[in-house]
């Protein structure tokens, strides 16, 4: 016979289940130099952490930079976001792009200015050298608007192939780069 459970009796207590999901962790680069270049950082914040997917986000300090290549033109600001995602990594582009289309980019000559510019850097330890989404991104190494604000967040990051951040920032070049402490980027909404 089946037990008949009284109507009033509260459902067996469920043990906390730990959260098995993998995730991975992600570095991720923003940059700007047209139009409220701040308000472009932090939509592209935004918009990466709107969607579930990325967890324990955390954002970097703002830059000022002078442009690394590329037609003459503004300085930018960049920053860093780093977070653990369980999302594969060509999601986390298409939201990267995603973001850019909402800030209005316009692809011009290459390195040339942009509104908002969204680079991968880092997706675990991922080594690929596809077109379309190289990993780790090929020139994060060698760019200081990159390394700074990265090395803020975690000073013992490494990158993959490549190094310890604070070993490579010590062989790029220095300058170019001053720290914006009246612009500050919130975490996604
Ligand atoms: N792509 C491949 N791998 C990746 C990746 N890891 N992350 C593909 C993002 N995109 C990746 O990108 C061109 C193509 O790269 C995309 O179709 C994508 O599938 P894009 O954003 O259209 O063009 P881009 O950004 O001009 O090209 P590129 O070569 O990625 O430029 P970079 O290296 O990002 O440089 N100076 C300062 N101070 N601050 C800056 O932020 N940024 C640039 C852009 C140049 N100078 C700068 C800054
Ligand atoms: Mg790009």
């Amino acid at each position: 016979m089946t037990p008949r459970t009284p109507p009033d009796t509260p459902p067996d207590p469920q043990p906390d289940k730990p959260d098995l999901t993998p995730r991975t962790p992600v570095v991720l680069a923003l940059g700007s130099n047209l139009g409220d270049r701040l308000a472009n950082l932090q939509a592209g914040v935004d918009i990466l952490g709107a969607e579930p997917g990325l967890e324990d986000v955390a954002v970097s300090p703002v830059y000022e930079t002078v442009p690394a290549g590329g037609p003459d033109q503004p300085d930018y600001l960049n920053a860093v976001l780093v977070a653990a995602t369980s999302l594969p990594a060509r999601a986390i582009l298409d939201r990267g792009q995603a973001a850019e289309a909402a800030r209005h980019r316009v692809r011009g000559p290459r390195w040339g200015p942009r509104t908002l510019d969204v680079d991968l850097i880092v997706y675990g330890d991922a080594i690929s050298d596809d077109p379309d989404l190289t990993l780790p991104h090929p020139r994060a190494h060698e760019r200081a608007f990159v390394l700074v604000p990265w090395h803020d967040l975690d000073p013992g990051a490494v990158l993959p192939g490549r190094g310890r951040v604070a070993d490579l920032l010590a062989a790029a070049p220095a300058g170019g780069l001053r720290r914006r402490r009246d612009a500050r980027l919130r975490l996604p909404a």
